[in-house]
């Protein structure tokens, strides 16, 4: 018997179990297609970095030895599909069986399991907490909290502890870490990986495949092998890491990658792994060039929110996709295409994800994610634009940080509250105010910055739902001891920029309900 071993776009590591346990006799294909370009619009630099990095990957396969088939996306036969082309190489190459690694995104994972008993799934062994082991801590919990289980890992990993304490005597340093960028902070340029003629040729195919998809190539720089990207790591270590956890909330309208890691896109598709990245920075706290401060936050972000969300998505699909708990049934507003609004703030959030295909977490939650949460966009076309616009966006990961965190469509499953804010939050973390058309200070008028009547908008329609919050109780009684009259033009203010932004039809292009 010959087993065919389908690794997929987001799983470039040798790490794989299925790679480790595989006979000498196995096929291991990769295979470019269509279908997984344009099931959403992925950002042009998103699947130029997934083809390039298996193209780079199938070669140190080949290098390693294994029978490796790369199906290119310009091929004749190819069939365009995951699953038709790896059966149809199955067939090619007499093999009975078609092993894979558990995919990310649900979708895929039906489709496979639906195929019968040719297709064998693997565990993905490139997390720290399994699947089945999440579901496990999570059984029978009235309270789940990431914090709760981030202590769990941190205990069972050993990682920033100290016998049985957490280093630096606690678990969170949270309150350290929200300075916003001063004048003359100075950022640290990313390495530069010069795109080599494989990734010139993927530039070319990607252009006429998928030209017309949103963003551009022309700053293209992610790093497409595990070489390159252990180089990005190593530099975030030395350079960045040690601001990263006071200015990790910070937003800036001039710089997109701040002191953060740029690192996801590398540990999504498998060039790094999450141990190896928090093993690294916990080293640098040993070695005394970094502050707790910012090894624990980044760390936390790792061990914590990124297993977390994972282990939250596979409980909770497939029912979690169609949650809608606002009720929010806005399509998209057009200019999250075209980067063309003089709201500053998402202005430059939105010509950053066009020019890098990456911003940072708090542009993604409090700009691009805010707005949208306080016009009442849908849980559906927010999640299949952020599953486009991102380098490292799988579903996975995606959806529960935009439809439960972001958007609060999960009820409070993953946040005890939604993280809405007016404009006086990105005027104290950011400098665009300053430059913006819109006086942030004020609440109606001509000039008034949206944000804050959209604000009070959404807490009032919500009212039936959040007012009973107690995180939510102060603000609202700051909203009950304002004047009517007040209240009524703040109200018609919201209304008429609601009545003002082109929202596009109401559902996105994904299964949701
Ligand atoms: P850093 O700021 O350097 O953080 C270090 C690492 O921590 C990241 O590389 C990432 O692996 C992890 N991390 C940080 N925050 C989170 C989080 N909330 N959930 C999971 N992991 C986290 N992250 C993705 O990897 N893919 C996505 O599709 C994605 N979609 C998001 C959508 C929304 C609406 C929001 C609010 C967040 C999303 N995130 C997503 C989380 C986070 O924004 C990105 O991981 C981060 O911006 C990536 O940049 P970085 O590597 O420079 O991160
Ligand atoms: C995102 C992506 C793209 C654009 N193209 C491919 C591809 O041609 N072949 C492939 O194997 N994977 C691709 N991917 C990644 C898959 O979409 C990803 O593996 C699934 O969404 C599961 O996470």
């Amino acid at each position: 018997s010959r087993p065919l071993i389908l690794i997929l776009g987001d799983q470039l590591s040798e790490e794989l179990e299925l790679l480790a346990t595989a006979p000498p006799n196995a096929v291991v294909a990769l295979c470019e297609v269509k279908a997984e370009g344009d099931y959403v619009p992925h950002h042009p630099q998103k699947i130029v970095l997934i083809l390039s990095a298996m193209r780079h990957f199938a070669d140190t396969l080949r290098d390693k030895g294994y029978q490796v088939h790369y199906s290119a996306l310009d091929d004749d036969d190819n069939r365009q599909d995951l699953l038709q082309e790896a059966e149809r190489l199955a067939d090619a190459y007499r093999c009975d069986e078609i092993r894979v690694t558990h995919p990310g995104e649900w979708r895929l994972l039906e489709r496979i399991q639906d195929r019968g008993t040719r297709w064998r799934l693997y565990e993905d062994s490139r997390f720290y907490c399994s699947v089945a082991e999440f579901g496990k801590w999570l059984d029978g919990r009235k309270r789940f909290r990431m914090e709760d289980f981030y202590r769990q890992m941190r205990k069972r990993t050993g990682l920033l502890m100290e016998k049985n304490e957490p280093a630096g005597g606690q678990w969170n340093f949270d309150h350290d870490n929200r300075q916003p960028v001063e004048r003359g902070l100075e950022f640290p340029p990313p390495p530069r990986h010069r795109p080599d003629n494989i990734t010139h040729e993927v530039m070319a195919l990607v252009e006429a495949h998928f030209g017309e998809h949103f963003g551009t190539l022309t700053h293209f720089n992610w790093a497409v092998t595990r070489r390159q990207a252990l180089s990005d790591l190593r530099h975030f270590i030395a350079h960045a890491l040690p601001d990263f956890g006071t200015y990790q909330d910070a937003i800036s309208d001039e710089q997109p990658w701040l002191f953060h890691s740029r690192l996801s896109a590398a540990m999504n598709i498998g060039l790094l792994s999450p141990r190896e990245v928090c093993e690294a920075a916990a080293t640098a706290w040993h070695q005394g060039t970094a502050p707790i401060n910012a090894v624990e936050g980044f760390v936390r972000q790792i061990l914590g929110w990124r297993e977390y969300v994972r282990g939250i998505y596979w409980q909770r699909m497939p029912d979690y996709k169609r949650q809608n708990h606002l009720e929010a049934l806005r399509g998209l507003p057009d200019f999250y295409w075209t980067a063309t609004t003089d709201l500053r703030c998402v202005r430059r959030a939105l010509e950053m994800t066009r020019d890098n295909a990456y911003a940072h977490h708090i542009q993604r939650l409090m700009i691009t994610g805010n707005f949208a949460l306080l016009c009442g966009v849908s849980p559906a076309a927010l999640c299949d634009w952020y599953l486009a616009v991102y380098v490292d966006a799988f579903e996975w990961v995606e959806l529960p940080n935009t439809l439960g965190m972001t958007l609060y469509a999960d009820g409070g499953y993953l946040g005890s509250k939604p993280y809405c804010a007016s404009g006086k939050y990105i005027d104290r973390m950011s400098d665009h105010c300053r430059q913006c058309r819109y006086a942030v200070k004020q609440v109606t008028g001509e000039n008034a910055c949206p944000f804050n009547s959209l604000y009070w908008h959404f807490l009032q329609r919500h009212r039936e739902r959040l007012g009973g919050n107690h995180r939510m109780k102060l603000i609202y009684g700051s909203w009950d001891r304002m004047r009517q009259d007040k209240r009524q033009a703040i109200l018609d203010q919201a209304d008429r920029f609601l009545r003002s932004v082109h929202f596009e039809a109401p559902y996105g292009k994904g299964d949701h309900a």
